[in-house]
Parts: structure tokens; sequence; C-alpha cells
């Protein structure tokens, strides 16, 4: 199969928002998006992979907006369902939980996946049937087959997990806290895991490699934490554009700003540059953070200056264009 020009490395809604917009700008046909699997779950047996699926239902257009994940017009009457075990399930049993939601259609998409999965497909065979049935074009790739699950340290005191030490999987923090509590640190299991060899053809052959404006710590950090990543990224740090997910000191959604200042990094646009220096020669920044140009470019990177609130679509169409042209892809 022949690769595309542009690939993209992927989380969750930042990711999907860009993708859409990129579309706007290119044929689907010509985008590649290497999807982390680090935030995969399993829930009620069934196998969960919330960035494909946010990345999958934004690209259809199917996406409730407001919540950033899950399904339009979605009804839940298989969790309120559930509620009704809740009061004999015994202790120490994680059968029927509702924190994680589960609407009833999105069900329909982790039943077919891991009934495929069941069936001996692998999870990049999965997501291009499910990608084909949505009339995705952008060519959706998880990162790895293998599993790959993220896990953060907390305070024990808080949340002591399964073995005590204050380890927890990645939903448990993200959902079950709503990601309100602060984070130690970051195992990342992608790194005992290998790459597809399409991820490591798609990235080999890119004309352009674009690091979403996702999380860099648990949404981009497990693909390039896979074996060898890293090492294919910096040979294409040339052709590489990071786009910042933190303006004006904050991240638009979720937790990357705080885990920037837990870890004792600088959470600007500054301390994005800093993270991504080895992989990327271009970065884009918000135009709020146009001060930090100069201390940017500095360090060696080639920095634009835009508006990367993908609020509205031309401003979307926008970002897209000027993060291609930032390294150097020529549009038609
Ligand atoms: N995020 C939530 O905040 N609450 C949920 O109940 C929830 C359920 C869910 C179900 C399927 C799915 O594909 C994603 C879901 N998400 C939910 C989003 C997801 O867990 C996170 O946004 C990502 O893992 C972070 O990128």
């Amino acid at each position: 199969m022949s690769s595309r020009p542009i690939v993209v490395l992927c989380g969750g809604v930042g990711a999907a928002r860009f993708l859409r917009a990129l579309t706007m700008v290119v044929a689907p046909t010509e985008v590649t998006a290497i999807v982390n699997t680090g935030d995969d779950t399993t829930m009620h047996g069934l196998r969960i992979c919330p960035d494909l699926d946010t990345v999958t239902y934004t690209l259809a257009q199917a996406i409730d907006h407001e919540r950033g994940w899950g399904l339009i017009n979605e009804t839940w009457h298989a969790m309120e369902s559930l509620r009704r075990y809740e009061s004999q399930r015994p202790d120490g049993s994680n059968a029927g939980g509702t924190w994680f939601g589960l609407g009833d259609r999105d069900l329909a998409t982790h039943l077919y996946r891991t009934a495929r999965i069941d069936e001996g497909a692998t999870l990049t065979e999965v997501t291009r049937e499910i990608a084909k049935s949505w009339n995705v074009e952008v060519e959706l790739l998880p990162m790895t087959e293998s599993p790959a699950p993220t896990t953060v340290l907390v305070d024990p005191a808080i949340d002591a997990g399964p073995a005590g030490d204050g380890r927890i999987a990645f939903q448990d923090y993200f959902v079950r806290h709503h990601h309100s509590i602060p984070v130690r640190s970051v195992d990342l299991a992608a790194r005992h895991a290998t790459p597809t060899q399409e991820v490591q053809r798609a990235l080999s052959q890119a004309q352009v490699i674009v690091v979403a404006p996702s999380n860099p710590f648990v949404s981009i950090g497990p693909i390039r934490a896979l074996q060898g990543i890293d090492d294919l990224l910096s040979a294409a740090h040339d052709r590489t554009v990071a786009i910042s997910p933190i303006i004006g000191g904050e991240a638009l959604k979720g937790p990357a700003a705080d885990m920037m200042r837990s870890f004792g990094v600088r959470a600007d646009a500054l301390g994005i540059a800093e993270h991504y220096q080895r992989i990327a020669r271009h970065i884009v920044i918000d135009d709020i953070d146009r001060h930090l140009s100069d201390h940017i470019a500095a360090l060696g990177l080639s920095v634009s200056v835009t508006n990367t609130l993908m609020a509205d679509p031309n401003v979307a169409a926008r970002l897209a264009s000027a993060t291609l042209n930032a390294a150097g892809y020529q549009l038609d």
C-alpha cells in the first residue's frame, strides 16, 4: 500500500479537531493519523479505544461536541439499566460499573471491535473497518498491536490503587477522578511495545509529520515511547512540526498544563518547544504566546505564530495551512 504524505501523531479531542481542519485544506486520502492507544481500557469485557473513537467520530462529524467524546444524539439505556445491579454487587467486584459512560450507540462500536478481535483480527484491521463504516477517509492507525496501558502515580492517600502504592489506570485518573488530582509521574507501558509495521512505514515515508495539539505526556508520550519511534522521529526532525497544546499557559482541555507544573517543567509554549526540540524543527504557537517566539527560536526551532484556538472552522483551516507551510509542505 502506498504511504500518504502527511502523518499526524494524535491523542484525542485536540488531535481530532486538528485532523478535521486538515481535511478542509488537503484531501483526506493524503493523511495518515497515528493514534495513541495508551488510554485503552476494558469495560464490561469490551475493548474501548477512546482516542481512536474520538478521532473516528469527529472525522465522521458524529461526535458530541459539548462532551468532546462519544456520539451525538446518544441515549443511555444500557448504563441506566446497569444501575439495577449496583446494590447487589459484592465488594471487590468491578461488574456493571457506570462511572465510565458508554452510550447505547457508542456501545455498538465496542461490541464490534471486541468481537472482531476475539475472532483474531488485529486492532489495525478492525480500526480500518470501523473507519470505513463511518466513511472516514483519513487512514487511522493504532500506534501498536500490543497492550500498552498508561498508568499514573498519585498520592496513595487519595487513591491507593490495586497494589496500594498510588498507581492507577489512566481512565481511573482521567474519568473517575476527573483528572483533578496531582500526578507524580506517568508510566508508559508503550516503552515495552513495538509500533506496527504500518506505523513505521508511514513515518519513514512521510513528507511532513505533525505533532497534534495533544497532551505531550499521556497522548503523544506513549507514541514516542514505542520502541524505535523517537529515533525515527528525530531522523525526520526537519520535516516535523509540533502544534503547542498550551495557550497562554493553559491547556484548552485536559490536564497538560497541570502535569507540566507537577513535573517541574515550564507550563507554556516555550516548555512545549523544549519538550519537542529533539523531534521537531518547527513549532506553531498561538498569537497570545508571540512574546515567547525569540526564546523558542533560540532553541533552534522555526516558530510560526497564528490563532490556534480551533473555535471556528475557518480559523481551524488557517491553522492547518499554517502548520503544513511551517514544515515546508506546499499546498496546491
Ligand atoms: N470521558 C469522560 O470524561 N467520561 C466518560 O464517561 C467517558 C467515556 C468514554 C467512553 C468511550 C470513549 O471512547 C471515550 C470516553 N471518554 C470519557 C473520553 C476519554 O476517556 C478521554 O477523553 C480520553 O481517554 C483522553 O484522551
